[in-house]
């Protein structure tokens, strides 16, 4: 054995910086990376990954890296959990596919089981099971679309739903998510979005003037009743963890009740735990129709699903939902061991920890540094946002200049927001309180250093 760590040894949970990041190995393979690789493909942490464990990365050159994106929201349970890890070992011995609508098999029953118990709602629910989130909204939009016999589907300003046709229509952002990839799907109406810290009107009534002018323009524009549903993100992510004022989601989904929409929340971001609840939906008693997960549902591994009420997932005709992978017993035994730690670990708990740590760091910081224009979020998913000192005019060089301070000194922090201009933390739960702690001290240094 030489000195160096072993791919049999333990990560060690803590931060180890041998060279600048990238260093030469990772240099050399992001150079081939160059050669390889679409170009077409961003990165935001210059470092190549080859182990991780809990909230720590290791890279080529033997950094050891805290990890505070979770693969954007992914390894909610922490990196190679070890139920996650030892469920998808067994499951890959057992046999790696049939395609579930060949010939079924019991993880993806059982994972559709626990969606059905574990999300909202105390009515009759199911669930299908997809590979991606986008793959998974867009047969929400679909299974909606073929239910209620309507055709329109209102979303928000920025919004997210991912990269394939349908969800390119439904995300707001223009670049990069859009840009030159049209023509996109018609039949979709975007509405306002209160955005607390960029809303003109009054804060006071801002939901409820939120909720008129989308009622409004649903009614002037559109017709409730050719709406098949609303689909909207609980707390928005790549938006910008966009918090709606209380009494927004709870009064859309009453409005969607009373006019026939099936109301979806996409928790593809915010579900399992993330934000102090299993679904974020529940911080407001809201109990959507329908929705949508993945990310945090299955540790790692390539999984999502849509869930909601058995009339609305029975309607379709036999055959109209399916899929080569979608449900693959092996992303099937991921998710039932990533459910398994969220119990057992009582990280919804956690969450709610790591979301007090990081909200008192991030406001201790916003009160010595004017760039830090807002912070919010929930649970284990916060963020600020950067501007220039003195006004609300986004700041992105400065975040930009946060992000590579902290590169250098081995933390993965992610971005987000319309105006590029907000850093997200989306820690696994499983960070120990002294190495978020660590991490938020070098955040702290980098915010000094501008
Ligand atoms: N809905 C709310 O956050 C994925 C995008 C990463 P997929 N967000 C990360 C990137 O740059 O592509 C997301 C989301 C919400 C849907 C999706 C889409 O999920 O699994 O990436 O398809």
């Amino acid at each position: 054995m030489t000195s160096s760590l072993q791919a049999q040894d333990p990560l060690p949970q803590s931060r180890h910086i041998v060279t600048a990041i990238p260093g030469p190995k990772s240099a050399e393979a992001i150079a081939r990376r160059k050669e390889a690789v679409s170009a077409g493909l961003g990165m935001a942490f210059p470092a190549v990954i080859t182990r991780a464990d809990g909230a720590i990365m290791e890279d080529l050159d033997g950094n050891r890296i805290i990890d505070l994106g979770s693969g954007i929201g992914v390894v909610t349970v922490g990196n190679s959990h070890p139920r996650v890890v030892s469920r998808v070992q067994e499951a890959v011995k057992a046999f790696t596919h049939t395609n579930f609508t060949t010939a079924p098999y019991l993880g993806y029953i059982e994972v559709c089981e626990a969606l059905n118990d574990l999300t909202p709602g105390k009515f009759k629910k199911k669930s299908v099971l997809q590979n991606s989130g986008a793959e998974a909204v867009e047969n929400a939009i679909k299974i909606a679309r073929h239910y209620t016999k309507r055709q329109a589907i209102v979303v928000f300003e920025h919004a997210y739903h991912g990269r394939t046709n349908l969800t390119m229509a439904l995300t707001a952002k223009n670049m990069p998510y859009k840009e030159g990839f049209g023509p996109f799907a018609n039949e979709i109406y975007r509405m306002p979005m209160p955005y607390a810290y960029r809303w003109n009107g009054n804060a006071a009534t801002m939901a409820a003037d939120a909720l008129d002018d989308v009622m409004h323009k649903i009614e002037k524009e559109i017709g409730a009743d050719n709406v098949a549903a609303i689909i909207i993100e609980p707390i928005q992510g790549e938006g910008g963890f966009i918090v709606p004022p209380k009494g927004f989601l709870s009064g859309l989904s009453k409005y969607a009740t009373q006019h026939g929409i099936v109301f979806i929340a996409d928790e593809v971001q915010t579900g399992f735990a993330r934000t102090g609840n299993y679904f974020a939906v529940e911080d407001e008693g809201v109990e959507p129709d329908m929705i949508v997960t993945a990310k945090g549902i299955a540790g790692g591994l390539p999984l999502a699903a849509v869930t909601a009420r058995a009339e609305i997932m029975d309607s379709s005709h036999v055959g109209g939902l399916g899929g080569t992978y979608g449900g693959n017993p092996i992303a099937c035994a991921a998710a039932l061991g990533a459910m398994e730690a969220i119990r057992e670990e009582k990280l919804v708990e956690r969450a709610r920890e790591i979301g007090a740590i990081l909200h008192s760091a991030l406001t201790a910081m916003a009160a010595k540094y004017p760039v830090i224009g807002d912070v919010r979020g929930r649970g284990a998913m916060q963020a600020i946002e950067i501007v220039m000192a003195g006004s609300k005019e986004p700041n992105p060089a400065a975040m930009a200049s946060v992000i590579k301070y902290c590169q250098q000194q081995g933390v993965l922090i992610l971005t987000a927001g319309t105006y590029g201009n907000v850093i997200r933390f989306l820690p696994p739960l499983v960070i120990s309180d002294e190495l978020l702690k660590e991490a938020l001290a070098i955040l702290d240094q980098a915010l000094a250093a501008l």
